[in-house]
């Protein structure tokens, strides 16, 4: 498959380093001369821009949080005039005082540049018919992807998500090649299609998916049962939004786009920096960024970094899967459980659909969890003696990979909820 920008893309490793190095001196200056904040977290930790000398001198600087950005809000992190910025994006802040995301002219052409190498890497290109599913708004999914996909010649519909049966309907009657949504949407939009009998009239080809965790278990269902190939790609409005990396068609980890962002792995306790190689929480720092840059942003995301070559030719790091964020770890009963770790034992379960959610109660001073699991054909709740061999089978199957004791509901099809945007799957009740 085509490489979009083979200069950078497949440059040598010293090369990469050298043009991240100039980079980061400029991206660090930029933020202690004109952010309030990194200046004051620079000088209490006894710092300036010039003892920036190697890529290494990065850990120097201090750490930036979640918190610490939410404080900035909405634009104390503003590195350029007001005049300079020509969008403003924002997270949802489900979990919190929103985080905004400020574009000069300068990063949008830059998001664009990082979403059309992804998009590549996926698979697209300018003979595509791109169905942007992700919801425009404040979102950064839709407007990043949009115009990355712009730059490579896709043509786009801008669809949003919602109305899921006028989503098929669309995807027939423009005949969409490539879909860009979440990877629960992407499913929900799979299970509707079926359900109108218009799987077979579909023409996509790709699938782009993003802005959650999903299993190599759920990337493949979704790739069976739309016919298509799936990858995934990952970003946060922090940095940019997505475009920070992305699969190619050999799935060995997500591409960072190194020239724009500086990755470091640390222990998410001690936050000693990690070495290469080691699982731990993604940290990034913004290269290319004008408007509001990061820097060494905690991203709570858990990952690893790859070096090993990959066969597509791209010599980029790559990260591997976000295994879950590190406030998103369930701890039950002492034991750390990622709702990943469940997702790859249901998805692929013969009798059971891909849909779930997981409870977490307290009982007598007891954790306990249970997941609730679609089956797949209603009238299995009438044959007792089967639906409990499902039932034992899942538990045991969840047993040897959590090694945990989970309580397994089966319910109804079509009875959990589904999701337009990103899931929510868990509800801890504790
Ligand atoms: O979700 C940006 C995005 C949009 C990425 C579209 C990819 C595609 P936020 O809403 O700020 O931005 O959420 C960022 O979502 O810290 C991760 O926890 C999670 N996330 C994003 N992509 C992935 C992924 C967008 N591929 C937060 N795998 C991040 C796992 C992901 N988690």
């Amino acid at each position: 498959m085509a490489i979009w920008n083979p200069a950078v893309e497949c440059a040598k490793r010293s090369d990469i380093e050298k043009i991240q190095l100039e980079r980061l001196k400029w991206s660090v200056q930029q933020a202690y001369d004109n952010v309030p904040m990194y200046r004051e977290k620079m000088e209490k930790a006894g710092v300036k821009p010039s003892d920036i000398k190697t890529l290494k001198d990065i850990q120097k600087i201090p750490l930036t949080s979640k918190l610490e950005l939410r404080e900035q809000y909405p634009f104390k992190l503003l590195a350029v005039p007001m005049k300079q910025v020509v969008r403003i994006h924002a997270s949802s802040g489900t979990t919190g005082q929103p985080i905004t995301g400020c574009y000069t002219k300068g990063d949008l052409e830059t998001w664009a540049e990082c979403i059309a190498r992804i998009a590549t890497a996926g698979g697209v290109t300018d003979e595509d018919i791109a169905q942007i599913s992700f919801g425009y708004g404040m979102f950064t999914g839709a407007f990043g992807l949009h115009y990355g996909l712009e730059k490579i010649g896709a043509s786009i519909i801008p669809i949003s998500s919602g109305n899921t049966e006028r989503q098929i309907n669309i995807m027939r009657d423009f005949g969409s090649t490539a879909l860009i949504a979440t990877p629960s949407y992407a499913m929900y939009l799979a299970e509707t299609a079926q359900k109108m009998d218009m799987l077979k009239d579909i023409k996509l080809r790709v699938g782009l998916f993003g802005a959650e965790a999903s299993t190599y278990e759920m990337q493949k269902e979704l790739e069976q049962r739309f016919g298509i190939l799936v990858t995934e790609n990952y970003g946060l409005t922090e940095v940019m939004g997505p475009g920070v990396s992305g699969e190619c068609e050999y799935k060995t980890g997500m591409h960072i786009n190194e020239d724009c962002f500086l990755a470091e792995i640390i222990d998410p306790d001690t936050e000693e920096v990690l070495p290469l190689g080691e699982q731990g929480e993604l940290v990034l720092t913004t290269l290319a960024k004008e408007a509001q840059p990061a820097i060494r942003y905690r991203t709570r995301d858990i990952t690893r970094l790859i070096e090993e070559p990959c066969p597509c030719g791209r010599t980029s790091l790559r990260m591997e899967k976000i295994k879950g964020r590190s406030d998103d770890m369930l701890i039950i009963r002492g034991v750390n459980v990622f709702p990943s770790q469940i997702e790859s034992v249901l998805i692929g379960q013969q009798g059971i659909g891909p849909h779930y959610e997981i409870v977490v109660t307290r009982e007598n001073y007891t954790d306990h969890l249970q997941v609730k699991v679609e089956l797949v054909d209603a009238s299995l709740l009438d044959r007792y003696g089967e639906l409990e061999a499902l039932q034992r089978k899942i538990r045991n199957d969840l047993h040897t990979v959590l090694q945990l004791g989970v309580e397994v509901t089966l319910v109804s099809p079509n009875t959990l909820k589904r999701f337009e945007g990103k899931a929510k799957r868990v509800t801890d009740l504790r």
